[in-house]
């Protein structure tokens, strides 16, 4: 049987930053609502929300202080009831952020917890005596510290390995369970189709506390391999508890923040036998390098890599790691050219994200192709790009900038100073200007996905993969109910011929002339061309 999800596109939200309905320079429910009618037209199915919980706000939303309560900056319960109920007029799904690996330090469970070692709630947290030093070497990554932090009340340490704001759970706890899953049941009851779970790998931790091991990656690994204080084989436990309790409120969907870039890790949050999450995020796309042979492998590694039946899904941007628009930018020097190998490279982009075999998820922005610029110092928000201030790519600021709805005053995102600076490109790169040209990126990306759902083949079809050239990505999708869509990319700045062995109708293609037949032998790709065939 088929899920919704494996058919959606989903459409990721970072809420601060996407649309400012009372003017205060942040972004909100009511702003999100407002924007329906332009998610309808961008055609996708459903919406996950970054955390809007109430909050300190130490790491903007991920430290969450009530994990049934909306944060007065974002708006009240009862917006978020009205956004449900008007998304689901519209037949667009919202999906939650569950942070559930840490709360913030100033939810009242964490207040009772380090007040005293007799509290009922002290064995929800981690703990180790305090003893002058820390138990091993796991790092608060955000704070490039110890992740042991102090707690005199109880002459302890706790563990936070993001910051000391974030202490973290023990799942080994059953009323620490039992406490998470009513909350899911709140949210389901409210009519949430399901969450994305934040650093879902790292809920357990070494029952032994051994230290991680070093490793020479700084991205994602931050120096250590988290062997030890993430990614331990209990989370399969919880992630079938969490199944049930998603399957007993009906088709909802749970998707896995898998911790780093490891498929195989991704793929074991699957289950073996569809029995724990839905979908996991494979993080390679972040970090694959341009080219049509690297997407190949990439995506050919992740199918292999998923238990039988596990629905695949990608993504090339999201809120902890650069826009793709920005790592895949031409890299001429000076002026036109390199701009619009920008351009055209987000195209190939987005089409290889919108026919591949799996779910895709978008972020926010991308669609307009936005980008990231270097930030100045005083500028910065996010708590690990003051910590690793000058080091560029670990900051998270520059893909969270304002949405830029306009080329007016502050993007059209509000009249208000943003939290965070507006991209400087935005008088001319916004949704405003690209609504009305049918030659825009947000013209394309509303194309591919109204022919991904309008093709069998493309939302829920098979793939074969062809070797037509090194530069050229190209693939057949196949449903059994309709004609196979074929799919050639381009990823070169030259033109490159094919021959693909049979003649076909184009439904879609970059360039704007061409016509509509496809020949099977002695076709010419321009640079950058993405052809979409009916063959
Ligand atoms: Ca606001």
């Amino acid at each position: 049987m088929r899920h919704w999800w494996e058919d959606a596109v989903f459409y990721q939200i970072y809420p601060r930053s996407f649309a400012d309905s009372n003017e205060d320079g942040i972004g909100d429910l009511q702003g999100i609502r407002n924007k329906l009618g332009y998610l309808v037209d961008l055609g996708v199915d459903v919406l996950w929300i970054s955390p809007f919980f109430k909050s300190p706000m130490k790491d903007f939303g991920y430290d969450v202080s009530d994990y049934r309560d909306v944060d007065p900056m974002f708006g009240t319960l009862d917006d978020l009831r009205t956004l449900l109920s008007d998304a689901k007029t519209r037949g667009i799904r919202i999906v939650l952020d569950l942070v559930a690996n840490h709360s913030s330090d100033e939810h009242p469970w964490f207040f009772e917890a380090r007040s005293s070692k007799d509290s009922p709630k002290h064995d929800w947290y981690l703990w180790v005596p305090e003893t002058g030093r820390p138990p091993n070497n796991w790092t608060a990554i955000f704070e490039l510290g110890s992740a042991w932090h102090p707690n005199l009340a109880t002459g302890e340490r706790y563990l936070g390995t993001f910051t000391k704001y974030q202490p973290e759970f023990n799942w080994r706890n059953d009323e620490l369970r039992e406490a998470f899953y009513d909350i899911m049941r709140f949210w389901y009851a409210l009519g949430v189709d399901g969450f994305r779970l934040d650093v879902a790998t790292g809920y357990f931790k070494d029952s032994e506390l051994r230290s991680n091991p070093f490793s020479s990656k700084a991205n994602p690994d931050f120096f250590q391999k988290h062997i030890y204080d993430r990614n331990r084989p209990e989370v399969h436990e919880v992630f079938k508890e969490m199944r049930a309790v998603a399957d007993a409120a009906g088709e909802r969907v749970l998707i896995g923040e898998t911790h780093g870039q490891d498929r195989l890790l991704a793929a074991s949050c699957y289950g073996k036998h569809d029995d724990e999450l839905h979908l996991a995020f494979n993080f390679e796309f972040l970090y694959e390098k341009w080219g049509a042979r690297n997407f190949r492998e990439s995506a050919e590694r992740w199918y292999a890599a998923l238990p039988d039946g596990a629905w695949p899904n990608f993504t090339l941007s999201n809120h902890d790691h650069p826009r793709h628009a920005w790592r895949y930018r031409g890299r001429r020097f000076g002026g036109a050219s390199s701009e619009a190998e920008t351009e055209a490279r987000a195209r190939v982009a987005a089409a290889m994200l919108l026919t591949l075999r799996g779910t895709p998820f978008i972020y926010y922005g991308e669609e307009i192709g936005m980008t990231c610029y270097p930030f100045p110092r005083a500028a910065l928000r996010d708590p690990l790009g003051i910590a690793t201030w000058p080091l560029r790519g670990l900051g998270r600021d520059p893909e969270r900038t304002p949405m830029q709805w306009t080329g007016g005053e502050n993007a059209g995102f509000s009249t208000a100073k943003p939290w965070l600076p507006i991209n400087r490109d935005y008088r001319s790169r916004n949704v405003a200007t690209q609504e009305t040209d049918p030659a825009s990126l947000l013209s394309w990306y509303k194309s591919l996905i109204a022919l991904r759902r309008a093709k069998a083949a493309l939302h829920e079809g098979s793939i074969t993969f062809l070797d037509l050239d090194v530069d050229v990505l190209a693939y057949t999708r196949r449903a059994a109910s309709c004609e196979s869509i074929l799919v050639l990319i381009n990823f070169a700045s030259q033109p490159r011929a094919i021959s693909q062995g049979a003649p076909g109708r184009v439904v879609l293609r970059t360039a704007r002339a061409g016509g509509t037949a496809l020949k099977a032998e002695g076709i010419v790709l321009k640079p950058y061309e993405v052809v979409i065939a009916e063959v």
